[in-house]
């Protein structure tokens, strides 16, 4: 079940997976897309060109996310594009901004490397009539007009904490390879993470929190050194899918596999491996594709002007059904999902 109110589509979204997957393997454009300009069909003269700019190229879990978009954006008739840096920094994204502007994109739908950083293009963006939508990673609530969340912040969090409580015996020291600096969604979860710590778990020492970058290398690198550095560590926490990754392929050669517990947030095709080795024994994540799916018909309803983004908007979004916007207008997937041992069989993406 990916969220309790969601559990009737897990075999609906089963198939957009597969789907998602087949179009990701062909190439990061989908065969209509093109530079932008103002599309035609599904909305009428609406101006249905979607771009999705991922924090960095060669993300997997981006992969799947887009290609959840472009099936969105297919079904209403519009013209899905991506594009976005080869690493995940904080500017890295602002040159892409101004060429959507420049092209005159309908809508730019974007994760965010940083709350602030974007803000300036992206307002010029919206000047210029673009709808910006941030999904995954959101900026400052008033540089964009929705933010598509894949679960609440306190809810990602608790999932890793309890995971890793779970894991180590609720004692002894922990450490966090998160991906970037400033991303606003990491930040927010490891935030709450020390939280929770703090109210919930005393015996569990969180002894750092260190970068990855979302970059494979620095993050593999990042593993080793904080094994080095901490050899009382009972565990890792990685809430990004290439930290987890990374550190899996670390510890499944090392002398830690099965001392040192790791946990996160990952995808089931790069975990697979690690659950059945034994250097993994669950971690979480919701569904990339139909995050990318629903901030597809985000957009087309912005871009329609069926909504505003204004708190109580509702709109369709297709396969997932109707969706409300809250406040500071965030609209939410649904629930994180752990996977483990039983169930990963049954993911492909
Ligand atoms: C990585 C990125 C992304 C995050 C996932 C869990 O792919 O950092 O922003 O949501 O991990």
């Amino acid at each position: 079940m990916f969220g309790i109110t969601r559990s009737g589509r897990l075999a609906a979204t089963a198939t957009a997976l597969a789907l998602g997957v087949a179009l990701a393997a062909t190439g990061c454009s989908s065969p209509g897309s093109g530079t932008g300009g103002n599309a035609e069909g599904g909305g009428g003269d609406a101006n249905l060109a979607i771009t999705f700019l991922p924090k960095n190229l060669g993300n997997p879990y981006f992969d799947t996310s887009n290609s959840g978009g472009e099936k969105a954006i297919e079904e209403f008739g519009g013209t899905f594009e991506e594009v976005g840096p080869t690493e995940a920094s904080p500017t890295a994204q602002v040159s892409y901004i101004q060429t959507a502007a420049q092209q005159g994109v309908g809508a730019l739908v974007l994760s965010a490397n940083d709350p602030e950083a974007l803000c300036d293009s992206l307002e010029e963006a919206r000047s210029a009539d673009v709808k910006v939508v941030t999904f995954d990673s959101d900026t400052n609530p008033e540089c964009r007009d929705l933010f598509i969340n894949q679960a609440t912040a306190e809810g990602i969090a608790l999932a890793q904490v309890d995971l890793i409580a779970e894991q180590i015996g609720d004692a002894g020291q922990v450490a966090i390879l998160s991906a970037s600096a400033n991303a606003t969604n990491q930040n927010a979860w490891i935030e709450m993470m020390e939280e929770e710590f703090a109210a919930n778990h005393p015996d569990i020492e969180l002894v750092e929190v260190v970068y990855g970058d979302d970059d494979d290398q620095t993050s593999f690198d990042k593993t080793a050194a904080l094994l080095q550095t901490y050899p009382e560590l009972k565990g890792i926490i990685s809430p990004t899918t290439v930290g987890i990754a990374a550190a899996a392929r670390y510890l499944s050669t090392s002398e830690y596999k099965g001392k040192v517990a790791l946990t996160g947030l990952g995808t089931p095709n790069q975990m697979r491996e690690y659950i059945e080795d034994g250097t993994v024994t669950a971690f979480a994540l919701w569904n990339p594709a139909d995050l990318g799916y629903l901030a597809a018909y985000a957009a087309k309803a912005l871009i329609e002007g069926e909504i505003t983004g204004e708190a109580g908007d509702s709109f369709e979004a297709g396969e997932l059904g109707d969706f409300e916007v809250g406040e500071d207008g965030v609209v939410l997937l649904g629930d994180p999902f752990v996977f483990n041992k039983e169930n990963i069989a049954e993911f492909d993406f």
